[in-house]
């Protein structure tokens, strides 16, 4: 059971009385007994680290400063190249957990023994905003897998959704740039909604099944916890004889999938910029590990042969109807690392880590990571050795003849290196457990083409829309007109409602409503035929919802006098699902309780509007929800609350919060007065997530 983190879980001695005048005046702060003493970066101990050097009080100051001069020149040279794409993320170490034996499908060492348990350490970032860009954009997630397998690190560099924008990596920079902030001015950051991103969208018809996906729900998750992973690219499997099987990697949260509205988004980005990073971040610290099972769809060339599409063409799936993922291991997060720079900024992900057993594709998209992601680390680490680094050194014994270069930490040892030679140093080939690539037979002419069975760009975009809930739907209509709303050229948007109508009609009347276009353009024209596809429940989150509330936070709002006894029953019931309570007071130093306690908050209300939580309750006497009536923030947070479809909970005395808030008590069925036996309904109510009946009427 995760131990939600109370507000008394601070450090609660500080050495604040350490700061002293020395006898000229100077301040210091001294090593007290058992303190390390600070030393410079070559191990000299430092006496004096609030003053330069000078003659005299008044200075000048002297070049001799060496203590100064290195502190200078380390600051001034702390940060490396941010990730030109995936820029702002955050990572936590694991294990992975293989369930039962793949032998008959590979000899990858990972998949050979039940109950084998590898570390791992995963990435989760945006793809388009700079490092200090917000959490809650709408943006496709990067989910990167690093396995420390005992044949070597396999990388497995996915993103939270399945398909991607592009067919060809020589696409790569150009898709990027669109969505980045206009060169000239510099903005928008982190945002797709403007011109050159659906300029450029518009004019490549392979990335409208991608184009579904961002658009829809899952391009805004609730957190980290709660979304899909995929490896996207079609892999090979390779078992002892070198026979291949074609794999598509899916990991599937534990706790289930969750998404925020876009209303909230823009709200959550201004309330906590860090919502996804605090998110994980208390998680792990409660001990409540986010987990996922890996699942695999296996498959060979027939089967793959049968399909209308190309598995090779990364803006394809196959839907899990027609072939199923099948569960075959788990990955935990059960530690963030010490130190984010160390491990999360300096961490080195590349498609090309794969050890013997897994193999790639053809897929063109692919072949162009495998050849990108090497680079990018040269450019960031700014050394061939950053594989020296300890997140980025493998956990398994490695040896060969690599030496030298910038920030070496081991060279090989001995005479020769280099192979072969006769003195007997060093490590040799072996040709049984090394890498060994699926040998293909190729042939072909040299060019550049694109083959023709990469040419149906609007079948599956359409299986997407039509595999959604007629509530997402409406979020992905939304979503287009809200992107398309924010192109200041006319031309960009009857473009792309051109393609819209080609994916389907209704989609493109919404949208085109909502941006009060009344002409439409003729739909574009496909390459070839749009084939009718079978929906794919499979694809839509509300179509397959959590178990349980485990997992999620509830937002308390007390004011003096709430009620203790019904307090302590809520918390029990909510930690007995496996649900986070925060105590939200008028002030954070919390509110006094029926039974005279006084209570300290985790949040003021103006700090804690309703969109950090997944249901809130309201608890406080009639005195004190009259009081907060004249609090913004307090109105806002039920306003909002309700309409976003959250589940409320009151008690009798907070019905003037509610009336002042133009929320009735008795609106609909996810209001639920508060009195003692009623916590049970709460959470049972909960587990909905939403109240989805109120969405049309708020009219977000
Ligand atoms: Fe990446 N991508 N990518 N990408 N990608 C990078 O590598 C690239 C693509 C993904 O948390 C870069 O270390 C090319 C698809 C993730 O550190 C860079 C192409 C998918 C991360 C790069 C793609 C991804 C990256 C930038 C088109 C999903 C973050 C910094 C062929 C399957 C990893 C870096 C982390 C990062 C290149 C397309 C996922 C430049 C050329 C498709 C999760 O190497």
């Amino acid at each position: 059971m995760p131990k939600p983190p109370t507000p008394t879980d601070a450090p609660s001695t500080l050495h604040d009385l350490t700061v002293q005048r020395g006898a000229g005046g100077e301040l210091h702060q001294r090593a007290e007994a058992g303190q390390p003493v600070l030393t410079t970066a070559q191990g000299g101990p430092v006496a004096d680290d609030q003053n330069q050097l000078k003659v005299g009080a008044r200075g000048p100051v002297l070049m001799e400063d060496f203590h100064f001069r290195e502190k200078l020149f380390h600051f001034d040279h702390e940060r490396i190249p941010e990730r030109v794409v995936h820029a702002r993320g955050y990572g936590a170490h694991g294990y992975f957990e293989t369930y039962e034996s793949l032998a008959q499908y590979t000899r990858a060492d990972i998949f050979q023994r039940a109950g084998e348990v590898t570390p791992a350490f995963v990435r989760f970032s945006t793809v388009a905003g700079s490092k200090g860009s917000f959490d809650l954009a709408r943006d496709v997630r990067g989910f990167a897998v690093k396995l420390y397998t005992q044949e070597g690190n396999w990388d497995l560099v996915g993103n939270n959704i399945p398909v991607f924008f592009i067919q060809d990596a020589i696409k790569f920079p150009d898709v990027i740039h669109s969505v980045k902030p206009e060169p000239d001015r510099a903005f928008p950051q982190a945002q797709s909604a403007h011109d050159t991103f659906w300029d450029f969208i518009s004019l490549t018809p392979e990335s409208m099944h991608m184009v579904m996906w961002v658009m829809s729900d899952r391009a805004i998750p609730r957190s980290f916890r709660f979304m899909e992973g995929f490896g996207v690219h079609t892999f090979r499997l390779l078992d002892a004889q070198d026979r291949s099987t074609f794999v598509k990697f899916h990991w599937k949260p534990k706790l289930g999938m969750q998404s925020v509205l876009w209303n909230e988004a823009m709200k959550i980005n201004g309330a906590d910029p860090d919502f996804h990073r605090r998110d994980l971040w208390n998680a792990i610290q409660a001990g409540d590990f986010p987990e996922w099972e890996l699942c695999l769809q296996l498959f060979d060339q027939d089967f793959a042969d049968s399909f209308d599409f190309d598995v090779l063409d990364p803006t394809k799936i196959i839907p899990e109807e027609i072939l199923p993922a099948v569960p075959v291991g788990r990955l935990v997060l059960d530690r963030m690392p010490e130190n984010f720079f160390v491990d999360t900024e300096q961490v080195a992900f590349m498609t090309q880590n794969v050890p013997p057993g897994i193999d790639f594709s053809d897929d063109p998209l692919l072949q162009g990571r495998n050849f990108s992601y090497l680079d990018t680390q040269l450019k960031r680490l700014g050394s061939p050795n950053f594989t020296h680094l300890p997140i980025n050194a493998p956990k398994c014994p490695f040896a060969n003849f690599q030496q030298d270069g910038h920030m070496a930490m081991h060279n090989p040892k001995g005479r020769a290196i280099y192979q072969p030679n006769s003195f007997g140093i060093g490590p040799r080939e072996d040709p049984e457990r090394g890498f060994r690539s699926y040998g293909a037979q190729e042939v072909g002419t040299k060019a550049r083409l694109r083959p023709e069975s990469f040419a149906d760009h609007y079948s599956q975009a359409r299986m997407f829309f039509h595999s959604q809930t007629a509530v997402e739907q409406r979020h992905i209509v939304n979503a287009l007109g809200f992107e398309l709303g924010k192109c200041e050229v006319p031309a960009i948007r009857l473009r792309m409602l051109a393609h819209l109508r080609t994916i389907d009609e209704t989609l493109a009347a919404g949208v085109a409503d909502r941006l009060g276009v009344t002409e439409l353009p003729e739909p574009a024209t496909p390459a070839v035929p749009v084939r009718e596809v079978a929906p794919s429940p499979a694809l839509s989150i509300l179509e397959n919802p959590p178990a349980s509330f485990a997992g999620r936070k509830v937002g308390v709002l007390v004011a003096n006098g709430f009620d203790a006894a019904l307090l302590a029953e809520l918390n029990a019931a909510l930690q007995a699902e496996g649900a986070m309570v925060e105590l939200i007071a008028p002030t954070v130093g919390g509110a006094t309780s029926s039974d005279g306690t006084k209570v300290p908050a985790h949040h003021a209300v103006e700090g804690a509007p309703s969109v950090l939580f997944d249901a809130v309750c309201l608890l406080m006497p009639q005195a004190g929800a009259e009081a907060l009536c004249r609090e913004v923030p307090a109105l806002d947070f039920v306003k909002d609350a309700f309409v976003h479809c959250k589940v409320i909970g009151f008690s009798e005395g907070a019905v003037p919060l509610l009336t002042a808030a133009g929320v009735l008590p008795d609106a609909d069925e996810g209001m639920v007065g508060l009195r003692e036996g009623a916590s049970d309904t709460f959470v049972a109510l909960c587990r909905r997530l939403r109240i989805w009946g109120r969405e049309l009427g708020a009219g977000l």
